[in-house]
């Protein structure tokens, strides 16, 4: 099984539900950027109020800041990891290559949860996070298509991209997700 990872996909595709389970099942560290910064938001610190604001519009938050939370986690871990939720750029994804050239712990698979705006969109609704509303979803899968989308590309290049089909029920898009990383 491979255990250097990261999952691509639209806003609810379900990368974080599937990398929850991942990660339990196969001791993997899941570093999610969308968590770590949510809890950054929840410590009430300077640079939470100021991700918060660009949460709520949908908009990426900072890349130096992104990177710096990335970095400080992955140096930390031995026993494999999961990348949810970035690079969400392609400068940020040339930072990672970077990084992980440095910690010598190069990328084994990258899986694309692929889906529907319709299915996402009433997803996050029900959902109802506090930018799971219909505008500010529509600006997230307008910046995942214009800043996320072209990193499909240069995985698919580098022959480690594997695509699900995520409208399907959790266990099944599991199974999936386990058959194409050699599980
Ligand atoms: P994230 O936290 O990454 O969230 P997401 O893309 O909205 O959701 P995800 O795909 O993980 O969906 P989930 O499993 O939760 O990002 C939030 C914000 O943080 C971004 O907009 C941005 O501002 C900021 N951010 C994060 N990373 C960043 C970065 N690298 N750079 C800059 N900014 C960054 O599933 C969604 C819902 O669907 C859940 O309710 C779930 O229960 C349900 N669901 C999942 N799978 C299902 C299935 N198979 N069937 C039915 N329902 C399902």
């Amino acid at each position: 099984m491979k255990k250097k990872l990261l999952f691509l996909g639209p806003p609810g595709a379900g990368k974080g539900t599937q990398a929850n389970l991942f990660c339990k099942k196969y001791g993997l560290d899941h570093l999610s950027t969308g968590d770590l910064l949510r809890d950054e938001v929840s410590s009430g610190s300077d640079l939470g109020m100021q991700a918060a604001e660009v949460m709520n519009k949908g908009e990426l938050v900072s890349d130096d800041l992104v990177l710096s939370i990335v970095e400080g986690r992955l140096a930390k871990t031995n026993t494999g990891w999961l990348l949810d939720g970035f690079p969400r750029n392609v400068n940020q994804a040339n930072a990672l290559k970077r990084l992980l050239e440095k910690i010598n712990q190069p990328l084994e698979g990258v899986i694309l949860i692929k889906i529907d705006d319709d299915y996402l969109i009433n997803r996050l609704l029900e959902r109802g996070r506090q930018d799971d509303n219909k505008q500010v979803i529509i600006n997230r899968l307008k910046i995942y298509r214009e800043k996320t989308s072209p990193l499909i590309d240069l995985y698919a290049k580098q022959g480690i991209l594997d695509v699900i089909e995520g409208n399907a029920e959790i266990d099944v898009v599991f199974s999936c997700i386990e058959k194409a990383l050699g599980g």
